[in-house]
């Protein structure tokens, strides 16, 4: 049996503060995102680009920048990602900014609870995205979907699945984090999010706090893999609008995508924030297409696997 792949490229960057991410998809294909599938023994149906609004580069309206273009983006990344998952295969969404995880992890919510199956969020990020119109310090709509998906943000992103919220704070697990503002802080303990910090990860190790993560995944579970980029250390990931010191290293990483792998319960990602106006050489595409490779099952193991 071999798992299809539909490649959904998301060609934006209204939700950023810099432009540039719209080229992401573009730069992980020539990166050679397929050829790595293919070697992971992943069929491939590249679905090429949603084409949704243009950037207007216009400031934030009452807290938020860009909402109706970000809404209609979430429109189209909902129903292209629900079209796939009803066709029995795996979205890999190539971002664009981290706004697109309104409807990517929305649309994977909404058919989970529709199976009757348990979903587990993977959120790999430097940032917890946990902002609301009234805690963000920018208006920038990549900084609020974790909020958005639990039910706290503007209508239009909030109600794209129905009228509950997408998520359950319990169903969050987010890795790597090490920028986060006050308010927002305040904010991710009021609820309860399950936050691997890299002060955790340091003191704990990548295995522990996976283990962690992973700790009760039901055998039945859906796993969900939103990945942005900045949650690599910047001296290996440099393309990312935002760069925050002192991330996972290029193998912590790798150990993470792996055990993300050894669960065989991957059903969805999202790669985002890749900027290739910031890169060198598409550098930080390739890196994330090795990341990618082993969250699909390239393992550097050569003893037997336990
Ligand atoms: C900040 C904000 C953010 C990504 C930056 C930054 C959010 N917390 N997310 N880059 N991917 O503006 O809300
Ligand atoms: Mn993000
Ligand atoms: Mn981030
Ligand atoms: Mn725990």
């Amino acid at each position: 049996m071999s798992v299809e792949v539909a490649l959904v490229g998301v060609p934006t960057d209204i939700g950023a503060g810099m432009r540039g991410a719209s080229m992401g998809p573009q730069a992980l294909r020539v990166a050679g995102l397929a050829a790595a599938l293919e070697r992971q023994g992943c069929r491939i149906l590249d679905m090429g680009d949603l084409a949704g609004p243009v950037n207007p580069w216009q400031p934030p309206i009452q807290g938020y920048r860009h909402l109706e273009q970000v809404v209609a983006w979430n429109a189209l990344v909902f129903e292209a990602v629900t079209d796939q998952l009803q066709a029995g295969r795996l979205p890999l969404v190539l971002g664009g900014d981290h706004c697109l995880g309104v409807g990517s992890v929305g649309a994977v919510a909404r058919y989970c609870r529709r199976q009757g199956r348990p979903l587990r969020v993977f959120w790999l990020d430097a940032h917890t995205d946990f902002n609301t119109a009234w805690l963000t310090p920018s208006g920038n709509l990549h900084g609020m979907p974790v909020a958005c998906l639990c039910g706290f943000g503007p209508p239009g992103l909030v109600d794209l699945g129905g009228s509950e919220p997408a998520l359950r704070p319990d169903m969050l697990r987010l890795i790597g984090i090490r920028s986060v503002d006050a308010g927002e802080r305040e904010f991710v303990h009021e609820q309860g999010l399950d936050v691997y910090d890299m002060r955790t990860v340091d003191e704990r190790g990548m295995r522990a706090i996976m283990e962690d993560a992973l700790e009760g995944l039901p055998g039945d579970a859906h796993v969900h893999v939103s990945f942005d980029v900045d949650f690599l250390d910047p001296d290996y990931a440099p393309g990312v609008g935002t760069t925050v010191r002192g991330g996972p290293t290029w193998r912590e990483a790798q150990l993470c995508m792996e055990m993300l792998a050894d669960t065989g319960r991957v059903g969805s990602v999202d790669i985002v924030e890749l900027n290739p106006a910031l890169d060198v050489r598409n550098g930080t595409a390739k890196v994330a297409v090795e990341l990618v490779e082993s969250l699909f099952g390239k393992s550097t193991l050569v003893r037997r696997p336990r």
